[in-house]
C-alpha cells in the first residue's frame, strides 16, 4: 500500500510503524487480557502478614516495652503460658514457608477475647468494602473438638476506636452439637440486636489438618440500604453468596471497617472442652479492595 511518491512513501511507512507499535502495546487485539477471570492479576493489597520477617513479635512476653506482644496491636495483656490461661501464640511451621502464627487452646483456658489480636486501621485504609484472603490449618475432630455453642475466629468493628457498642461482624463456627457438626458462619447482627447467621460451608470440610485458603469479601451497606454483600471462597471456589445485607447494628450509620482481629474464643461462653493443647494456624493474611485469590 506504500507505493505512491517518496514523501508519501515515508509517511506511510512511519504511519505503518506507529500503527504495528500501538498494536503490540494493546496486545495485538488479544482479548485475553481483558477476559481473564477474577482474582485480579494485581490485587489492592493494604495490609498484609506473612510471619516471616519478625516473628519474635509473637510471643507472651513484653517484647515492646509497653506489655505482652501480638505484633499487630501493643498494650495486648492477657497473654499466659502452656501451663497457664490467656492468649497462647506461637510461630511454628508455615504454609509453604518458614512461619505461621498458631492460636493454641485446651481445657481451662478462659472464654472470651483472650486471644485476639487485633489491627486498628487509620486514613485511606478505613475502607467499606474488603477482601481478606487467609491460610489456615485446623487438627482434626481427635485433635480440635468442644460442645455446643461454637467458637470465634475473626472479628471486624464497624466504627472508629472509642464509639459507643460499635456494630461488628464475626466469623464464626456455629454449632449445636459437637464442633465438627457445625458450620462456618458469619454473625452480624440487625438495629433490633437480632443475629443474622450466613452459612459459608461445613467445619468438616475445613479441619482435616491441611492448609486451606479462605477469602471472605463483605461489601458494607451503604446508610439505611439493605445492599451489602458476603461472599466467599474456599480453596479459590466461590462456596456462599449473600446479598442484600444491612450491617446496621443498632441503627448505625457510617460503617467502614476500622479494625479485625484474628482469635480463637469460645462462642457463648462455654467452656472448652478439648483436654490436650491442640492449634490452629493462620498464615499469608491479606487485606485488599480486589480479589486476592490463593498463591
Ligand atoms: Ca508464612
Amino acid at each position: 500500500m506504500c507505493t505512491t511518491g517518496s514523501i508519501h512513501r515515508k509517511l506511510c511507512v512511519l504511519y505503518s510503524l506507529i500503527l504495528m507499535f500501538m498494536l503490540i502495546a494493546c496486545g495485538g487485539g488479544d482479548s485475553s487480557s481483558t477476559s481473564s477471570p477474577s482474582p485480579s492479576p494485581s490485587p489492592t493489597i493494604f495490609f498484609k502478614d506473612d510471619f516471616e520477617s519478625d516473628p519474635f513479635y509473637w510471643k507472651c512476653t513484653d517484647v515492646l516495652g509497653d506489655g505482652p506482644s501480638s505484633k499487630w496491636s501493643s498494650g495486648f495483656t492477657s497473654c499466659g503460658s502452656t501451663s497457664g490461661f490467656g492468649a497462647e501464640w506461637k510461630v511454628g511451621a508455615g504454609y509453604n514457608s518458614t512461619n505461621a502464627l498458631y492460636a493454641w487452646k485446651k481445657k481451662g483456658v478462659p472464654n472470651d477475647y483472650r486471644s485476639e489480636s487485633n489491627r486498628w486501621f487509620t486514613g485511606s485504609d478505613i475502607k467499606t468494602e474488603i477482601y481478606h484472603r487467609w491460610y489456615m490449618k485446623i487438627p482434626t475432630a481427635g485433635n480440635f473438638n468442644k460442645t455446643t455453642d461454637g467458637m470465634k475466629f475473626w472479628r471486624y468493628i464497624l466504627r472508629e476506636n472509642g464509639y459507643p457498642s460499635p456494630p461488628v461482624i464475626y466469623l464464626n463456627v456455629r454449632s449445636q452439637n459437637e464442633l465438627v457438626d457445625g458450620n462456618l458462619v458469619t454473625i452480624h447482627f440487625l438495629s433490633g440486636g437480632q443475629p443474622v447467621f450466613n452459612s459459608l460451608v461445613s467445619f468438616s470440610e475445613i479441619n482435616d489438618n491441611h492448609w486451606h485458603c479462605h477469602e471472605l469479601r463483605i461489601k458494607l451497606n451503604s446508610n439505611g440500604q439493605s445492599d451489602g454483600m458476603i461472599e466467599y471462597w474456599l480453596d479459590g471456589r466461590l462456596r456462599a453468596t449473600h446479598i442484600n445485607q444491612i450491617f446496621d447494628q443498632n441503627g448505625t450509620t457510617n460503617l467502614a471497617f476500622h479494625r479485625f482481629g484474628v482469635g480463637i474464643g469460645n462462642a457463648g461462653d462455654s467452656a472448652w472442652d478439648q483436654e490436650e493443647w491442640s492449634a490452629i494456624g493462620f498464615d499469608d493474611i491479606a487485606m485488599s479492595t480486589t480479589r486476592v485469590g490463593c498463591n
